[in-house]
């Protein structure tokens, strides 16, 4: 049977054994969990607590102060002991030896995507001929993707297999042409613009990535001959290659373009010789030359659908892809290495 007396000698007893349990605790999770041990819902003290119900009322008073006495006791040496703790780690943060005069751990510094610097290298080359920049939407309308380029409904480019479509009027540009047309319709001649930014074909192998980069050039003007496109592209070639290398016109097939042509630039590997030092040169398989895009004088059709009188003006245009750039100037041999972001090739350049 507890009386008054023996339930304040028990709490005393527990308060002392509290104070040794927690003493040589010096981690805020041990701490914690002996203050649940004796305070909480089934502590110990909660035990001894239940005792106090079978007291005369009388007595009950004396044996509840000296239930609040302890517990106060034994939360306040709880947060003594935790305020100890983030002293002691502060104490420690302050004594440990700092010098600050050791040099830092070198991390290399950060540098623009090889794409990103080829893309504004080309722009500023053209800059110095007077081509300014033009930029539109990745998402465009058949129109003016197609129509305005005067590209037939049969033709391979709208075929499934190339373009990736969003519904029958909306597809992924396949090229940078659709801000050409956008540029005609918004300003009138003399245009000089380059256009460059991704574009997107149902492609993918070393080669060839469903989405890459191009740059597209457009000069609409009186008088304007394919002369002046050569002029312009050998230029470009000489300045980006830093080489004087040759260019050449094949003549060939563009929808939007009459006459047309695929542009070659002597190989920038073996110099046009289709020679090493180490044998027969790859890029060019032996012959010289590398194609780099494609040209021509804009055909008097697309002006037609963009409000340009071909009586007065004439244009020519051209494109190429980034991706290949690159890999001509810096060997790049796969075009996905320009997209995985492996460091090992990013820091390369
Ligand atoms: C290629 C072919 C070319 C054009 C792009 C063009 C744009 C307008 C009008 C006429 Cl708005 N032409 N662009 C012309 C010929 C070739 O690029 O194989 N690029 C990688």
């Amino acid at each position: 049977m507890s009386t008054a007396a023996s339930i304040i000698a028990e709490l005393e007893r527990l308060s002392g054994e509290f104070a040794a349990l927690i003493a040589p605790l010096a981690d805020e999770q041990a701490i914690r969990a002996a203050q649940a041990q004796f305070l909480g819902k089934k502590g110990q003290v909660s035990t001894v607590m239940k005792e106090l119900g079978r007291l005369p009322p009388a007595e009950r008073p004396v044996v509840g102060e000296a239930v609040n006495r302890i517990k106060g006791a034994i939360e306040h040496t709880v947060a003594a002991k935790l305020a100890d703790l983030v002293a002691r780690a502060r104490a420690a943060d302050l004594a440990r030896v700092v010098d600050v005069t050791l040099p830092g751990r070198p991390h290399g510094g950060g540098h623009l995507h090889l794409l990103t610097q080829v893309r504004l290298e080309a722009i500023d080359i053209f800059a110095e001929l007077g081509f300014a920049v033009a930029e539109g939407p990745q998402v465009e309308t058949d129109w003016h993707t197609f129509e305005a380029l005067a590209i037939p409904k049969d033709h391979p480019a709208r075929d499934m297999q190339d373009t990736f479509y969003v519904t029958d009027d909306v597809v992924l540009r396949t090229h940078t042409s659709p801000v050409q047309i956008r540029t005609m319709q918004a300003q009138r001649p003399p245009i000089r613009i380059v256009a460059p930014g991704v574009v997107y074909r149902r492609d993918d192998d070393p080669t060839h990535s469903p989405m890459f980069t191009q740059i597209e050039g457009l000069a609409v003007d009186v008088d304007l001959k394919f002369s002046d496109l050569k002029g312009v592209l050998l230029h470009f070639v000489r300045r980006f290659f830093r080489r004087d290398l040759d260019v050449r016109f094949r003549p060939s097939y563009f929808p939007f373009v009459e006459p047309g042509a695929e542009v070659d630039m002597q190989c920038s590997f073996c110099g046009g010789s289709g020679a090493l030092p180490t044998g027969p040169c790859r890029v060019c398989k032996t012959t010289g030359w590398v194609e780099i895009g494609g040209s021509g004088m804009v055909d008097p059709d697309v002006f037609a659908h963009v409000g340009v009188d071909s009586e007065r003006y004439t244009g020519f245009a051209f494109g190429m892809g980034l991706e290949r750039m690159a890999m001509l100037r810096h060997g790049v041999n796969d075009i996905k290495f320009y997209y995985e972001g492996d460091l090992r090739f990013l820091q390369m350049f």
